[in-house]
């Protein structure tokens, strides 16, 4: 405890630190130049003069944060969230963390009289690429909004050292570079060496007799590694409190070193330390398919010990009697990788602190809950049962054990049914033995949730079925949101402030307040401001497309823009075949009048995905042969941006026109890219997939253009034997395309290049793009005569926006809250 008077002087030292003027601002970067950097304005690069300005940025979140820990301190019973994430995808923290300390200006000012340009500035910033896509960018919009309700939360996940892979083409195809984002440091971090925890790996399991006579299992683990914690602070938008990210990082434990040292192979044993190290090295660059490698077993393990140690202790530092845990803890599973944490919570209680089962699975079942994030069955984690006798032994046993007990339960409610025992049990037999980790979610926890209406009854109708049969209760539905604080405030200034103009402040907090803007839409002036700024958008988009492809764009053409990761199920390839169509049709007819659009793509492929990364190839193929043809001119332009992640997304939203939602009905869990360019008035083009019925329903039919089957329909064509073949055949500019895909029409002459493209498309088509196509490509001439009426489309772009409100992510938050965490929200003070 740090005695009164010290605590008086921190406090003056805050003050000073984090006055409100520009004075004062230039003096704390001067400062932080000085005595954190060591440099002085003769030395310094610019990476120094960028820290200074994080490190004093930090200062006025220290000070935030300073409170609300004294809050909870005060209050000593507060409920907190926890929120356990293997991805987390903030973004630059630099332009948050200004603005919700209404640092902006004040540091514009200050840096241009210390004559540096603040946007130069943050350029510099590598933003934490600590995931893979969606399901990553939803936790961080969580923390955002976490924080700005005064929700007590802290979200956990891993340092990876390098995040996702740095992407740039060659020749077309993918390219895969490290992500040092840690490079230069990371200045907003708060290392937390005083609460390392350890982690054992491997060993054996023996009974013992404890002091108190009872029999317990005791687990000795062959290894252990000790996970660091480093925090980050997320400031709440419109109030003081401050939340925290605490990321687990991997060290070789003390004991470990001089095992080995001692033994005097001195390198050697350095290699091992390296390599238990290693583990929180890289990010896995997968999105919906687990790799089901060792090592990405041992990281979910890593983060989730830690992390439950750590809630742990903090429970442990106002309370003593265990089973009153879940009214002081709540956890939010993050999908199947964080899921280990409900054996490793029995471990503890049993083991550790000599509970009895029954009273330590009645705490375990009232803490978690689980949100499952896609419907793509090989995207559910499994894990093979031979990988946890070696890595997890103990842990293995507590999963049987609770699998024992579920079955049982399952058997006295339906007796006689062996199917529904094989379909339900946590143990995959045939034809090897796995551990379904979905499973043992939904068995675990007192909650389970989709993330959008359609996605959430497709669980309980079809992957979590027999479940949902039998504990309906657990159900429920979260749709997601995202933050309207980073994805329009801080990605469109422009746009924010004519909103701010129309509608007054305070939106950003309350999304709903958009909805005043639908009178706008009949106002004329506005609607020419509103062009204005799309406009304006887009020459900035159009100088960074030029910039990193040579391709120059027209920002008076369309922009239609397809941006997530790249997957089959999510028909980068119909879009494709749409642009094709369009050039044949030019081609054939030279003084065809269409539409001019630009073609913008951005998508990431797992590495080790070969169809994914052949469609990269394939887009940047036909990018080269439509943008080189003069026969085309300007009224079409296709180019794909390299390496996206949430800085360039935060360019790209603001400045389109058309949003494309297109991927196969029943397969896309939600989507938030949709939500990002609806809010900022791109109109979308979409199947009833996901989150795009919802946004149908609000922003209304005739202000969005939907093609496609539906679910159903799907299943039914599927069921009646899908021939794409059939397709193909009896449609001329389909069959054209493909022919020419086929002819090496986009392959310089090359007939093999992408004939796995051809095949999949004519004898198997998965996600039925040539079903699909007829109705897409005619949605698309709709899309096209839209446009035309420039009056029209601006209104239904202003309706876009205006009906958004819904799908701010502290909406989706509050409804956890309310219906599942149950935590006071507690305002610092
Ligand atoms: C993704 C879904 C998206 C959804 C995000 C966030 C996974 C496993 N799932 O549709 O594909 O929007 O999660 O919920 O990454």
């Amino acid at each position: 405890m740090i005695d009164k008077g010290i605590q008086e002087l921190a406090h003056q030292a805050g003050n000073h630190r984090v006055e409100l003027t520009v004075e004062a601002f230039k003096k704390a970067v001067v400062d932080n130049l000085y005595y954190v950097r060591g440099q002085g304005a003769l030395t310094a690069s610019k990476n120094d003069i960028y820290s200074a300005l994080a490190y004093t940025v930090r200062d006025y979140l220290i000070d935030r944060f300073r409170k609300t820990i004294d809050t909870y301190s005060h209050q000593k019973n507060v409920k907190f969230v926890y929120y356990l994430s293997a991805e987390y995808l903030p973004g630059k923290q630099i332009t948050q963390n200004l603005l919700y300390t209404g640092t902006t200006e004040l540091a514009k000012l200050a840096l241009a009289e210390l004559g540096f340009d603040l946007d130069e500035l943050i350029e510099i910033e590598a933003e934490p690429a600590l995931g893979n896509g969606g399901l990553g960018r939803l936790a961080a919009c969580y923390m955002d909004s976490m924080a700005t309700l005064n929700i007590p939360s802290i979200a956990y996940g891993i340092n990876y050292e390098f995040g996702i892979f740095k992407q740039s083409f060659q020749n077309g195809f993918q390219m895969e570079t490290p992500d040092e984002w840690l490079y230069y440091g990371n200045p907003w971090e708060f290392p937390q060496s005083d609460n390392r925890v350890e982690v054992g790996f491997g060993g054996q399991t023996t009974l013992v007799t404890g002091t108190d006579g009872k029999i317990h299992v005791h687990w000795k683990p062959e290894k252990t590694v000790l996970g660091e914690p480093t925090h980050m602070l997320v400031p709440g938008y419109g109030t003081s409190n401050m939340n925290v990210l605490r990321l687990w990082k991997a060290k070789a434990s003390k004991e470990f070193d001089f095992q080995l040292f001692d033994i005097g192979d001195y390198a050697r044993a350095a290699e091992q330390k390296i390599s238990s190290e290693n583990l929180s090295k890289v990010l896995y660059p997968n999105d919906h398919s687990p790799q089901g490698r060792e090592l990405r077993l041992k990281q979910e393990y890593f983060f989730v010990s830690c992390s439950i140690h750590d809630i742990l202790r903090r429970f442990f530092a106002f309370q003593d009697n265990l089973e009153n845990l879940p009214d002081y803890a709540v956890i939010q599973l993050n999908d199947t990788h964080p899921v280990l944490a409900i054996p490793e919570l029995m471990r503890i209680l049993m083991d550790e602190h000599g509970m009895e089962w029954d009273a330590a699975w009645k705490i375990t079942r009232n803490m978690f809950a689980y949100t499952c994030h896609t419907l793509l069955p090989e995207a559910l984690e499994k894990w093979p049962v031979s990988l946890f006798e070696y890595l997890l032994p103990r842990h293995l046993e507590i999963i049987y054990d609770i699998n024992a007990r579920f079955l049982d339960e399952v058997k006295s409610r339906y007796p006689n049914d062996l199917d529904r025992i094989i379909r339900m049990s946590l143990i995959e037999e045939n034809p090897e033995r796995m551990v379904r980790m979905a499973n043992l979610a939904t068995v675990g926890s007192f909650s389970v949730n989709g993330v959008a209406e359609l996605h959430t009854s497709l669980l309980q109708s079809l992957v979590l079925k027999d479940f949902s049969i039998m504990m309906p209760e657990k159900f429920n539905n979260k749709t997601n949101g995202v933050s309207p604080r980073r994805f329009l405030r801080i990605s469109n200034p422009r746009l924010s402030g004519l909103i701010t103009a129309a509608v007054g402040d305070g939106w950003e907090a309350n999304l709903n307040q958009l909805k005043e803007l639908e009178q706008y839409a009949s106002d004329a002036a506005f609607r020419q401001s509103w062009r204005v700024i799309k406009g304006q958008n887009k020459v900035e988009l159009s100088e960074i497309i030029l910039k990193q492809t040579g391709v120059r764009v027209t920002p008076d053409s369309m922009f239609d823009i397809m941006v997530k990761r790249l997957h089959e199920y999510k028909r980068q390839t119909l879009k494709a075949l749409h642009i094709i169509t369009l050039y044949n049709r030019i081609k054939n007819n030279p003084d065809l009048q269409i539409t001019p659009r630009t073609f913008i793509f951005g998508a990431k492929a797992a590495p080790g995905y070969h169809m994914a990364k052949m469609i990269i190839k394939f887009i940047n193929s036909i990018a080269e042969v439509v943008n080189q043809d003069l026969d085309i001119g300007d009224r079409m332009k296709v180019v794909f941006l390299p390496n996206f992640n949430v800085t360039l997304a935060e360019k790209i939203y603001p400045a389109a026109n058309l949003s494309e939602q297109i991927s196969m009905a029943g397969k896309e869990a939600s989507g938030t890219g949709n939500m990002k360019f609806a809010l900022n008035g791109a109109l979308t083009v979409g199947t009833l997939d996901g989150a795009n019925i919802e946004i149908l329903e609000r922003v209304g039919e005739g202000n969005f253009f939907t093609f496609g089957l539906s679910v159903d329909e799907v299943f039914d064509l599927k069921s009646r034997g899908y021939k794409p073949y059939v397709y193909y055949e009896n449609q001329p500019e389909l069959k054209l395309a493909i022919d020419q895909i086929s002819n090496g029409v986009f392959s310089g002459g090359d007939k093999n290049l992408f004939k796995p493209l051809v095949d999949t498309f004519l004898y198997q088509d998965l996600f039925l793009n040539l079903a699909d196509y007829a109705s897409y490509v005619h949605c698309q001439d709709q899309v096209d005569k839209a446009f035309v009426d420039v009056e029209e489309w601006t209104k239904k772009s202003i309706l876009n926006s205006a009906r958004m409100g819904f799908f701010s992510s502290d909406r989706a938050v509050r409804q956890y809250n309310d219906e599942i965490w149950k935590v006071k929200p507690l305002p610092p003070g």
